[in-house]
Protein backbone atom coordinates (compact mmCIF):
# COMPACT_ATOMS: atom_id res chain seq x y z
CA UNK A 1 0.00 0.00 0.00
CA UNK A 2 1.20 3.50 -0.93
CA UNK A 3 2.95 5.82 2.17
CA UNK A 4 3.72 9.27 2.75
CA UNK A 5 6.37 10.79 4.86
CA UNK A 6 4.91 13.63 6.81
CA UNK A 7 6.58 16.22 9.39
CA UNK A 8 4.69 18.78 11.57
CA UNK A 9 7.80 21.88 11.44
CA UNK A 10 9.22 23.42 14.34
CA UNK A 11 6.38 26.05 13.53
CA UNK A 12 3.56 23.49 13.74
CA UNK A 13 4.55 21.63 16.83
CA UNK A 14 6.20 24.96 19.25
CA UNK A 15 2.14 26.88 18.13
CA UNK A 16 0.50 23.12 19.35
CA UNK A 17 -0.76 22.37 16.50
CA UNK A 18 0.64 18.45 15.75
CA UNK A 19 -2.71 16.92 16.78
CA UNK A 20 -4.30 19.03 14.70
CA UNK A 21 -2.39 18.53 11.98
CA UNK A 22 -2.42 14.67 12.22
CA UNK A 23 -6.61 15.34 12.87
CA UNK A 24 -6.99 16.91 9.27
CA UNK A 25 -4.92 13.83 7.40
CA UNK A 26 -6.92 11.00 9.64
CA UNK A 27 -10.32 12.72 8.71
CA UNK A 28 -9.32 11.62 5.39
CA UNK A 29 -9.52 7.87 5.95
CA UNK A 30 -5.77 7.80 5.97
CA UNK A 31 -4.51 5.60 8.17
CA UNK A 32 -1.52 6.53 10.78
CA UNK A 33 1.25 3.49 10.25
CA UNK A 34 3.76 5.35 12.67
CA UNK A 35 4.94 8.29 14.63
CA UNK A 36 7.63 9.80 16.32
CA UNK A 37 8.98 13.14 17.76
CA UNK A 38 12.48 13.68 17.58
CA UNK A 39 14.85 16.94 17.17
CA UNK A 40 16.82 16.48 13.93
CA UNK A 41 20.75 16.98 13.61
CA UNK A 42 22.24 18.51 10.67
CA UNK A 43 23.19 15.34 8.87
CA UNK A 44 19.43 13.89 8.95
CA UNK A 45 18.28 16.81 7.90
CA UNK A 46 20.74 17.46 5.16
CA UNK A 47 19.88 13.71 3.93
CA UNK A 48 16.18 14.27 4.09
CA UNK A 49 16.69 17.56 1.72
CA UNK A 50 19.57 16.53 -0.22
CA UNK A 51 17.47 16.58 -3.53
CA UNK A 52 17.35 20.94 -2.32
CA UNK A 53 21.63 20.71 -2.30
CA UNK A 54 21.90 23.37 -4.74
CA UNK A 55 19.28 25.48 -4.32
CA UNK A 56 20.14 29.09 -2.25
CA UNK A 57 17.91 28.52 0.46
CA UNK A 58 19.30 24.72 1.15
CA UNK A 59 21.09 26.08 4.60
CA UNK A 60 18.09 27.93 5.81
CA UNK A 61 16.36 24.99 5.36
CA UNK A 62 18.11 22.71 7.38
CA UNK A 63 18.72 25.50 10.02
CA UNK A 64 15.32 25.56 10.10
CA UNK A 65 14.15 22.01 10.65
CA UNK A 66 16.71 21.32 13.29
CA UNK A 67 16.07 24.57 14.94
CA UNK A 68 13.79 22.68 17.22
CA UNK A 69 11.61 19.47 17.60
CA UNK A 70 9.72 17.75 14.52
CA UNK A 71 7.04 15.19 14.84
CA UNK A 72 7.57 12.52 12.18
CA UNK A 73 4.62 10.42 10.99
CA UNK A 74 4.05 7.82 8.21
CA UNK A 75 0.28 7.68 6.74
CA UNK A 76 -0.95 4.59 4.83
CA UNK A 77 -3.96 4.93 1.78
CA UNK A 78 -4.64 4.67 -1.94
CA UNK A 79 -3.37 7.79 -3.53
CA UNK A 80 -2.26 8.57 -0.04
CA UNK A 81 0.77 10.93 -1.67
CA UNK A 82 -1.43 13.04 -3.91
CA UNK A 83 -4.35 13.14 -1.00
CA UNK A 84 -1.70 14.88 1.74
CA UNK A 85 -0.31 17.26 -0.94
CA UNK A 86 -3.45 18.34 -1.71
CA UNK A 87 -4.36 18.61 1.97
CA UNK A 88 -1.33 20.32 2.28
CA UNK A 89 -2.05 22.89 -0.23
CA UNK A 90 0.47 25.13 -2.47
CA UNK A 91 4.34 25.16 -0.32
CA UNK A 92 4.14 29.29 0.02
CA UNK A 93 1.05 30.02 2.30
CA UNK A 94 0.81 33.29 0.73
CA UNK A 95 -0.47 31.35 -2.00
CA UNK A 96 -2.25 28.39 -0.69
CA UNK A 97 -5.98 28.12 -0.81
CA UNK A 98 -8.03 28.33 2.68
CA UNK A 99 -8.80 24.94 4.31
CA UNK A 100 -5.77 23.65 3.49
CA UNK A 101 -3.31 23.19 6.35
CA UNK A 102 -0.30 25.62 4.85
CA UNK A 103 -3.20 28.06 3.85
CA UNK A 104 -4.98 28.17 7.33
CA UNK A 105 -1.79 27.82 9.51
CA UNK A 106 1.48 28.40 7.39
CA UNK A 107 3.17 32.19 8.41
CA UNK A 108 5.85 32.27 5.54
CA UNK A 109 7.35 29.89 2.66
CA UNK A 110 9.79 28.30 5.69
CA UNK A 111 7.97 27.98 8.33
CA UNK A 112 4.92 26.74 6.32
CA UNK A 113 3.78 24.10 8.94
CA UNK A 114 4.15 20.88 7.02
CA UNK A 115 6.38 18.72 4.61
CA UNK A 116 4.89 15.86 3.02
CA UNK A 117 6.55 13.33 0.40
CA UNK A 118 5.79 14.32 -3.58
CA UNK A 119 5.90 11.47 -4.83
CA UNK A 120 5.65 7.50 -4.03
CA UNK A 121 8.92 7.12 -4.93
CA UNK A 122 10.37 9.78 -2.84
CA UNK A 123 8.18 8.09 -0.32
CA UNK A 124 9.69 5.47 0.07
CA UNK A 125 13.13 6.79 0.57
CA UNK A 126 11.73 9.39 3.37
CA UNK A 127 10.36 7.17 5.28
CA UNK A 128 13.19 5.32 5.38
CA UNK A 129 15.26 8.39 6.68
CA UNK A 130 13.39 8.50 10.08
CA UNK A 131 11.78 5.25 10.44
CA UNK A 132 13.13 1.57 10.80
CA UNK A 133 11.45 -1.46 8.96
CA UNK A 134 9.80 -2.32 11.93
CA UNK A 135 8.47 0.78 13.07
CA UNK A 136 6.05 0.62 10.54
CA UNK A 137 2.01 -0.87 12.47
CA UNK A 138 0.11 -2.82 10.57
CA UNK A 139 -3.78 -3.02 11.75
CA UNK A 140 -7.24 -2.32 9.77
CA UNK A 141 -8.10 0.99 9.76
CA UNK A 142 -12.00 1.11 10.68
CA UNK A 143 -13.90 4.14 9.14
P1 LIG B 1 7.31 21.37 -0.77
O1 LIG B 1 7.59 21.36 0.72
O2 LIG B 1 5.97 22.00 -1.08
O3 LIG B 1 7.49 20.02 -1.40
P2 LIG B 1 9.87 22.07 -1.95
O4 LIG B 1 10.02 22.80 -3.25
O5 LIG B 1 10.18 20.63 -1.91
O6 LIG B 1 8.37 22.35 -1.43
O7 LIG B 1 10.77 22.85 -0.90
C1 LIG B 1 11.04 22.29 0.38
C2 LIG B 1 10.84 23.36 1.42
O8 LIG B 1 11.80 24.39 1.20
C3 LIG B 1 9.49 24.05 1.37
O9 LIG B 1 8.50 23.38 2.12
C4 LIG B 1 9.80 25.42 1.93
O10 LIG B 1 9.74 25.42 3.37
C5 LIG B 1 11.24 25.64 1.51
N1 LIG B 1 11.31 26.49 0.30
C6 LIG B 1 10.92 26.16 -0.94
N2 LIG B 1 11.14 27.17 -1.82
C7 LIG B 1 11.69 28.16 -1.08
C8 LIG B 1 12.16 29.49 -1.41
O11 LIG B 1 12.08 29.95 -2.56
N3 LIG B 1 12.69 30.21 -0.37
C9 LIG B 1 12.76 29.74 0.90
N4 LIG B 1 12.34 28.50 1.25
C10 LIG B 1 11.81 27.74 0.27
MG1 LIG C 1 9.22 18.85 -1.52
Amino acid sequence: MEKSLILVKPDGVERGLTGTILSRLEELGLKLVAIRMLHADKELAERHYAVHRDKPFFNDLVNYITSSPIVAAVFEGEDVVNRIRKACGATDPAKSEKGTIRGDFGLDIGRNTIHASDSPETAAIEVDTFFAGGDICQYTRMR
